[in-house]
């Protein structure tokens, strides 16, 4: 199965994607997720310029072979772009080699291992009163696990908070936007807010809450006690991810479970924070973290130190990656959660997907490959859109992390 063309197709239903086309002789295509968001054109660029023209004339079937050869052939090795790239590459080749073998990819990732993927929504609002009937919305809608986000009285609009009925999406402008953060009304308000999930709701429903990355180990430390009693599934990017020792300082001060990874683009972003026990869950990314090929490597070394999954799932991840995640999911025994934050319409008119959801649970359908489709003529009709991901700025004019 030779690889005949390689494309890149920048597209904006709803927000921007960037998705790779890989076409090979035997007629089989096979598609890539190459979003990464606010800086797409930088990895459209990497792959348009330096990659696919590299591809051209491969064995499509040689999916270690071509992931090794972009990694260590480059040299320059890790950081998002790169690693976003040869995920994109690798995504594709998986949907191949599964169109070829008439097999869903979860099949030759071992087969299932579960019925189905747990998912957890997104409940958020402006108000406690506004997030908990959010919240309310998707245990009506089956969902067995929720992350409660919620804008922090008299201050901050709060990160995670959905504006008017459209699923939330923090890229906007062709300028970033500036939010405003601070830590202490925040410190104080988010166990009122899961305290007050618990109170309405109880304990059986997976509760889960995202720092977002902006605490200091203290501030982490002290929040993770304090939310002890309402018994989180987990807390999530408590602290800046790249600071692995920083995990140790919370994690002798708190039960609550810890997870992070939606930065991470390679195992050696969480070797530490894994072997040594500090997180809980792992949460890197099948489209930043170099493909199902090298996410499958991290689970593995994740299982070794009773590390269990929990993939990042936001709507920037375009369905070929969500659909790529689902398949993985589906096949490794360490899996935990899967993150489902859904997409804007009107994603659904460039990409047709074949995975369901029931009583919480997804699975990515039994169609050879990722049971993804691209229609290539939709996507003309959304072009791309420059859009960035807000700075965040403390009340003293302090850049933040976001
Ligand atoms: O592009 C950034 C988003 O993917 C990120 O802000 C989403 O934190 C996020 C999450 O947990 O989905
Ligand atoms: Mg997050």
């Amino acid at each position: 199965m030779k690889i005949i063309g390689a494309d890149v197709i920048v597209c904006s239903p709803g927000r921007n994607y960037v998705t790779l086309k890989i076409t090979t002789d035997s007629g089989l295509i096979g598609w890539g997720d190459a979003t990464l968001n606010g800086r797409e054109l930088a990895v459209a660029s990497y792959l348009r310029d330096h990659v696919c023209p590299q591809l051209i004339g491969r064995d499509a079937h040689q999916i270690e072979d071509i992931w090794q050869y972009f990694y260590k052939g480059a040299y320059w090795r890790r950081g998002p772009v790169t690693m976003t790239a040869i995920a994109a590459v690798d995504i594709a080749l998986w949907d191949l080699k599964g169109k070829a073998a008439g097999l869903p990819v979860y099949q030759l990732l071992g087969g299932a291992a579960r019925d189905g993927v747990m998912v957890y929504g997104h409940a958020s609002g402006g108000s406690l009163p506004e997030m908990l009937d959010d919240f309310a919305g998707y245990l009506d809608r089956g969902y067995l696990a929720v992350r409660a986000q919620c804008a922090v009285p008299g201050g901050d609009k709060g990160y995670g908070v959905h504006r008017g009925h459209q699923l939330y999406e923090p890229a906007s402008g062709s300028m970033p936007d500036e939010e405003r953060f601070e830590v202490g009304p925040y410190l104080r308000f988010v166990p009122e807010m899961l305290g007050a999930v618990r109170d309405r709701f109880g304990y059986d429903v997976h509760l889960l809450h995202d720092a977002h990355h902006r605490l200091t180990p203290i501030q982490a430390a002290r929040l993770g006690r304090d939310i002890e009693p309402f018994q989180l599934f987990w807390l999530e990017d408590a602290t800046p991810a790249e600071d692995q020792e920083a995990f140790r300082l919370i994690r002798q001060h708190t039960t609550t479970p810890l997870a992070v990874g939606e930065v991470f683009n390679s195992i050696w972003d969480c070797q530490h924070l894994i072997t040594e026990r500090l997180i809980d869950y792992i949460r890197a990314s099948v489209s930043h973290a170099g493909g199902i090929s090298h996410l499958r490597k991290i689970f593995s070394l994740a299982e070794l130190y009773g590390v269990r999954t929990g993939s990042h799932g936001a709507g920037d991840l375009s369905p070929v990656s969500f659909a790529a995640a689902l398949h993985l999911d589906m096949a490794v025994p360490n899996f935990g959660m899967q993150e489902y934050m859904g997409h804007r319409d009107p994603a659904g008119e460039v990409f047709g997907t074949t995975w369901t959801f029931n009583n919480g649970l997804m699975h990515p359908g039994d169609a050879p490959g990722l049971g993804v489709d691209f229609d290539e003529k939709a996507a003309e009709r959304f072009p791309y859109d420059p859009k960035y991901l807000p700075v965040n700025r403390r009340t003293d004019g302090t850049v933040h992390d976001w």
